[in-house]
């Protein structure tokens, strides 16, 4: 990400040369009296007045660490005023999301994550006991901007330890929140705290660092997403945000395996597989940005969009000068980063958007098969149906009447390999598959439904005339 200049060199009212009593008081004893929510309210509303009243517009003056943390050793770093929506920034669209809400405080921004098991909705039909914050898998999207103070209170309201680490985010190292490492691992019941001024601009993440290999698999992880104090680059209309993410989940089961190393065959976009993923809305014309996180366990995503050639504009290592943005129509997101997209949306339509590895479009996908393509089973499905009722043999000419599973009756808690409704027929991916729904004009902000191509623009079935007049021999 970008790395912000020094934005004010002037000094506040020093944070917490009064005594920090929220470390004691985020902690189990109060959490026992009022509850998490309740605790951390009062906490907030505590002690923050005389600060409040003595802060300057532009010139707050919290840094890094505090003086009650750090005995007062760590150099002090001024910030700005809170960043708002409206003035500052344009908010990014979550299809499927959710943002984590903040208040101010003093001239902070202060959030609270709850981390806690949720059962989420996958698509319709797939459910599974996750593990997320307040109530959401993956965690909500932060949204900040370059030089906001921000404080995050965490409580663990799981059975194990946990840590937040943000991912890609300049920080004190102290706040890093590796598990064990920068600090010691949030025990169920336990409220941290970490706090820290965001000096750069761009798209990073969050996750949880401790039992890494689990609390991930479970679905603890999030965007973070930092947009420049001021403009950088071509303002953009619109900016869509989503995390790739990779499952085992196998039919019938309730709870995601975090044993597994290298057979996912749940993926997802933003924790949500086809059907189940909200497209994107834009109006023709538009700039478009589509930032796209990876915290998959094992797998890079190529994703694909069609209809239009885009620039990376951005890594999870800052902007890409415009002179060395790749022209692309694949990006390939690594596992543990993100990259940034920007395109005008000048082509009407409803454009598919999916990882190109094509097990990757498929759900809980069953391929301890023998390859059928080509068998001609003729009369077996009759032979066999005296033992197995309801016996088809599958797979001959490919999973593509898969899609049509979703007539059929189907495993406990387990969604088609395939398919969703289109206008036409099944589509015949599932999985990392979203659509970028591109119109000339859009009543409110909701799915346009879809899209009807103008007359003689769209691929139809030949006729004899035409086949006679072009000598194609059929
Ligand atoms: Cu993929």
């Amino acid at each position: 990400m970008s790395t912000m200049k020094p934005i004010d060199e002037t000094q506040g009212p020093a944070e917490d040369t009064q005594p920090d009593t929220s470390s004691a008081l985020t902690r189990r004893g109060l959490l026992a009296r009022t509850g998490a929510t309740l605790a951390t309210g009062a906490l907030l509303m505590h002690g923050r007045a005389a600060r409040a009243q003595s802060s300057v517009p532009g010139a707050h003056g919290p840094r890094e660490g505090s003086a009650a943390d750090t005995g007062g050793k760590v150099a002090r770093q001024a910030h700005l005023p809170p960043g708002k929506a409206g003035r500052d920034y344009r908010p990014v669209v979550v299809p499927n999301g959710a943002k984590l809400p903040w208040k101010d405080v003093g001239g902070v921004k202060v959030f609270h994550m709850v981390a806690e098991e949720v059962e989420h909705e996958f698509a319709p039909g797939l459910k599974a006991l996750c593990w997320g914050y307040n109530g959401h898998v993956h965690g909500p999207t932060i949204e900040v901007v370059e030089g906001d103070r921000v404080r995050f209170y965490v409580t663990n309201r799981l059975p194990a330890s946990t840590t937040v680490h943000w991912h890609g985010i300049l920080l004190p190292n102290g706040m890093d929140g590796v598990g064990g490492l920068n600090q010691k691992a949030i025990a169920p019941g336990e409220t941290y705290r970490y706090e820290f001024t965001v000096r750069q601009s761009g798209t990073g993440m969050y996750h949880s660092h401790h039992d890494e290999m689990t609390q991930m698999a479970l679905g603890m992880v999030g965007l973070f997403i930092i947009h420049p104090r001021k403009p950088v680059g071509p303002r953009v209309d619109r900016d869509f945000a989503i995390m790739l993410h990779e499952w085992r989940i196998d039919p019938g089961t309730r709870r995601p395996d975090p044993n597994e190393m290298t057979d996912f065959n749940v993926l997802t976009m933003n924790a949500k597989a086809f059907p189940g993923t909200e497209p994107m809305v834009v109006r023709k014309g538009e700039r478009v940005r589509i930032r796209l996180g990876n915290l998959s366990a094992m797998d890079h995503h190529p994703i694909h969009l069609h209809g239009y050639q885009f620039r990376i504009t951005e890594t999870d290592g800052g902007r890409i000068p415009e002179s060395a943005q790749w022209p692309e129509t694949t990006v390939l997101v690594p596992t543990g980063s993100t990259r940034t997209i920007e395109f005008v949306a000048d082509e009407p339509g409803d454009w598919a958007m999916h990882c190109h590895m094509t097990h990757h479009v498929m759900n809980q996908m069953g391929h301890d098969l023998p390859n059928m393509v080509g068998v001609k089973p003729q009369g077996l499905d009759a032979k066999v149906r005296p033992l197995l009722p309801g016996y088809m043999t599958m797979g001959q000419t490919g999973m593509g009447d898969m899609a049509g599973m979703h007539h059929m009756p189907m495993p406990a808690n387990s969604i088609p390999m395939v398919g969703g409704k289109g206008p036409y027929d099944d589509i015949t991916m599932g999985g990392m598959f979203t659509l970028l729904k591109v119109r000339d004009h859009l009543d409110g902000e909701g799915d346009p439904g879809w899209y009807t191509p103008p007359p003689g623009t769209q691929a139809r079935l030949a006729n004899a005339d035409e086949l006679r007049r072009d000598g194609i021999d059929v």
